[in-house]
């Protein structure tokens, strides 16, 4: 069989235009501005072969469904349906995957990023030479609505610690309404980390070489319908996107978290051996107890925390809690002999603590990402 570039019967015949640009709106729990926001596309797109696709992570107030409703009337409206999975930039990675356009458009589904942008968003890089043009709200003619101040004020110290951290003097590197070619996109595709909320930042962080971007002011609207989803789980996330994008180049992000937590679980260690010395114990005995508080602790952090995507419920934990302790008592072995040899040898008890707990973790971490934690 011969294959043919072109289609007999073009699939857009019904519009006439190629398709030039494909807006990408991640959902969760949008039904009530989907519509809207559809019909507002279609008055600012008139005139250019445009589409929608709407990925929505299995929203319970059913977007999905609404999506492909109105998708059956008009070619412009697509879905993406992803079950099981959360995280708006990996849904935006996704979307952009998913369309043939050439040039792509990120934004919200809850009306919070003024459509009237558009146009200008798409010529910056269709025509203007820019290979991002980014919706900011920090310029002049630029704005963040009714925030409240709090709000404001921790969007500016993220933006700030994002420019830093990446080197990048956009304005608004935070933002979730920006246009990017897809030639631009593909380049920084293979080192994304799709982490949590911002994908901006993680796409001009993961371009090989600086992109080209272009700043078009918009002012910020107020939420109407539907609820937000910021949260202190965006705020993690977005520290661990900055951390994987400056040290995680060296070090995994997730051993970081797993030594972080081991390096509070020290300081659940000393404080437990310096009460049982306290309390008259030998050395031996201090130390075995405070290894013993120390894994449950480090187990049910990393549980939560440096493995919260894969985080084990229910049965699965007491298992894994076992496999977890049986996998720490080999290093605990080490870690009271080292301990204990340490006491003999120093006189500073603490020394001996640490001496012992750093042999332990590193078997810890190797150990249980296999076997308490595997995928
Ligand atoms: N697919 C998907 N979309 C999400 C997720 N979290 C938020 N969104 C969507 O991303 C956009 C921005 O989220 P929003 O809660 O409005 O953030 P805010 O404007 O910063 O308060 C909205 O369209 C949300 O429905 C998610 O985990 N998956
Ligand atoms: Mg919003």
């Amino acid at each position: 069989m011969r294959h043919n570039a072109t289609l007999a019967a073009p699939i857009y015949a019904a519009e006439t235009l190629p398709l030039a640009v494909a807006v990408i709106v991640p959902t969760l729990n949008e039904a009530a501005n989907v519509e809207r926001l559809i019909e507002r596309l279609s008055v600012v797109l008139a005139g250019r072969g445009w589409e929608v696709v709407f990925v929505d992570d299995n929203s319970a107030d059913g977007t999905s469904d609404l999506v492909r409703r109105l998708g059956r009337t008009s070619r412009h409206v697509r879905i993406v349906q992803r079950i099981g999975r959360r995280g708006l930039s990996s849904a935006v990675v996704e979307g952009i995957l998913a369309t043939a356009a050439p040039v792509i458009v990120v934004m919200d589904g809850d009306l919070q990023h003024d459509e009237d942008a558009l146009p200008r968003l798409i010529d910056a890089v269709e025509t203007g030479g820019a290979e991002v043009a980014v919706g900011t709200r920090y310029v002049d003619g630029g704005g963040t609505g009714d925030w409240a101040a709090g709000r404001v004020r921790m969007s500016r110290i993220a933006t700030r610690a994002g420019q830093i951290a990446l080197g990048t003097d956009v304005s608004d590197p935070m933002s979730g309404f920006f246009a990017i070619r897809r030639d631009a996109f593909e380049r920084a595709l293979p080192r994304l980390s799709a982490i949590g909320f911002k994908i901006l930042i993680d796409i001009l962080a993961s371009a090989p070489t600086a992109l080209k971007v272009a700043e078009i002011p918009y002012q910020f609207r107020s939420r109407e319908a539907g609820e937000s989803k910021i949260g202190a789980r965006v705020v993690a996330e977005y520290l661990e996107l900055i951390a994987d994008k400056t040290i995680g180049r060296f070090v995994p992000v997730r051993l970081l978290k797993f030594l972080s937590v081991g390096g509070l679980g020290v300081f659940v260690h000393l404080a437990v051996l310096r009460s049982m010395l306290g309390l008259g114990e030998p050395f031996v005995a201090a130390q075995t107890m405070a290894v013993v508080v120390a894994i449950a602790f480090n187990f049910f952090l990393n549980n939560s925390f440096t493995y919260a995507d894969r985080k084990l419920k229910g049965w699965r934990m007491l298992a894994g809690l076992a496999t977890f302790y049986a996998i720490s008592a080999l290093g605990a072995v080490a870690n009271i002999g080292i301990g204990t040899w340490v006491a003999g040898h120093d006189e500073r008890w603490w020394v001996a603590g640490v001496a012992g707990v750093l042999v332990g973790a590193i078997w810890n971490f190797a150990m249980s990402s296999v076997l308490t934690w595997r995928k």
